[in-house]
């Protein structure tokens, strides 16, 4: 890790990063719960134990009579399972519910939807992670509130014990004599230092409390990139973090259909690469590096573990120049890069390959940071007809967005934010499983069900809609990734995010 990107990780604060998403925190799922097609969101409480906010949007369908909500440690319903919340419909909307649930353990959680109307009824699985990501501050007023209160507690506690000594066993009315009062002296000097000493032990507790929070707050793994001299231009990327050889080990499975999603972006956003490597071991994995210019790049690697946790491998890397040919490793290897290095530009269209060209179809509003917006993108040939997109790693498109700082990073699709991995984790798990035997059943599946994935989540031909609320203000770049006869095609644009 060069120091400048981690400083800037410290600086953005590692807070922010959750896991599978950098700065992202939040949960997109858009997909068909029976005869109902539906928009889940769930933004986590950042700590552990927390209150997880549900809302689930009612994209199309009607007569929707109820909608239950449960979360699912590790995803399978147990006989210690509370009952499902119902969430509520939120008041002055027909069609957006909310609830709030207790994710109560660390790890890899599924929130069960089911919904119920006259149409029938369906259920979705939406993954996410519980990870303590954030220590919640005192805030100064509040601080110096409570100081004034405890300070007043404790003159009050000695007062009480004096006055008991003195006169709590005298009939009303009655003085108390030159020895209880010494009495009550000498017992109140004994209580300062005693009390003192319980305070003194309750901020003891306190702070390792604290510090087991601290110790427990979600951090990317540690890795190293390195790029081999010579011909090829091999990247790998290691995991060399101490936790993986222990308690964070799972094995791997795939995520529509590869192991790891590495993406690299020039941190100016000029360039963008998203590459699929093979893995060389259990903590490797090697790539053909494309063209790309030099210079420095961020490098994010998505990966899932069998136990539906899902997550981004952080690191930076310093390209040099390449002009070998690139035999690219995997045949859904793709990259892009600017024509004009590092110029920002807010136009609605992208120039693709082949003379096509990528529409982004949003009104003049501006995007706010928090509010969930569906992202459209239409993609025409050069005829000016809607493009034949083809399904791609079993989804129709796949796009990545992130602020121009680096401080938030999402990979999404017209599915949302969730790792497909993840979901097939949770659907396919059983309990007779031994490590590595969901793998291979994941694997499987994902080959089987990957063309029909795709079509599930198909709108308008040639358009794509994808679920996304920016989290926080800023420039934002967003790459979106289709493919027509046969070739993956790079649409770009950028924004502004205002504040909420
Ligand atoms: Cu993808």
């Amino acid at each position: 890790m060069t120091p400048r990107w981690g400083e800037l990780l410290v600086a953005a604060g590692v807070l922010l990063v959750a896991s599978a998403h950098v700065g992202s925190p939040d949960t997109f799922y858009e997909g068909d719960a029976g005869p109902y097609r539906v928009r889940v969101i769930v933004r986590p409480p950042g700590v552990v134990p927390g209150r997880a906010e549900i809302t689930v949007r009612l994209l199309s369908g009607s007569g929707l009579r109820s909608v239950l909500v449960l979360p699912l440690h590790g995803g399978r319903p147990t006989a210690q399972d509370p009952p499902p919340d119902s969430a509520q419909r939120v008041s002055g909307s027909s069609d957006l519910y909310d609830a709030q649930l207790w994710l109560m353990d660390a790890g890899a959680y599924s929130i069960r939807v089911d919904v119920a109307g006259t149409a029938g009824s369906g259920t979705v699985l939406v993954p996410v992670n519980s990870i303590a990501t954030r220590r919640l501050g005192f805030d100064t007023p509040l601080a110096i509130v409570l100081l004034g209160f405890g300070a007043f507690l404790f003159v009050g506690a000695i007062t009480i014990v004096g006055a008991a000594v003195r006169e709590s066993v005298l009939a009303p009315g009655t003085e108390p004599d030159a020895g209880r009062r010494r009495r009550s002296w000498w017992i109140r000097l004994i209580a300062v230092p005693l009390l003192a000493f319980a305070l003194f032990a309750g901020k003891k507790w306190w702070d390792r409390d604290d510090a087991a929070h601290a110790a427990s707050l979600y951090r990317p793994m540690d890795v190293k990139t390195t790029i081999a001299a010579g011909p090829g231009h091999l990247l790998t990327l290691a995991i060399t973090d101490s936790e993986w050889f222990g308690r964070r080990f799972s094995p791997l499975i795939p995520d529509h259909g590869k192991l790891m999603h590495l993406f690299l972006v020039r941190d100016d956003l000029s360039a963008f690469a998203h590459l699929h490597p093979l893995m060389i071991d259990s903590s490797t994995f090697r790539t053909a590096l494309p063209p790309l210019p030099p210079g420095p790049y961020r490098v994010y690697g998505d990966i899932v573990q069998e136990n539906g946790f899902s997550q981004t491998l952080l690191d930076s890397v310093t390209l040099t120049a390449n002009r070998d040919p690139w035999k690219s490793l995997d045949s859904d290897d793709s990259w892009w890069k600017s024509s004009q290095p590092s110029a920002v530009s807010y136009q609605p269209e992208s120039q693709l390959e082949d003379a096509a060209t990528m529409t982004w179809l949003r009104d003049s509003a501006p995007i706010v940071a928090g509010r969930d917006i569906e992202l459209r993108f239409a993609v025409r040939t050069k005829e000016g007809k809607p493009a034949p997109l083809e399904p791609y790693m079993g989804m129709l498109s796949h796009a990545v967005i992130t602020r121009a700082d680096g401080a938030v990073f999402v990979h999404l699709h017209p599915a949302g934010t969730i790792s497909m991995g993840s979901q097939l984790v949770y659907a396919l798990r059983r309990s007779s499983d031994t490590t590595g035997v969901l793998a291979a059943r994941i694997t499987a599946a994902e080959q089987a069900a990957a063309p029909m994935a795709s079509m599930a989540t198909g709108g308008e031909p040639g358009t794509v809609t994808l679920p996304y609320a920016f989290p926080q203000p800023g420039p934002y770049r967003i790459w979106v990734q289709v493919k027509v006869r046969g070739r993956v095609l790079t649409g770009v644009f950028d924004t502004q995010v205002s504040p909420s």
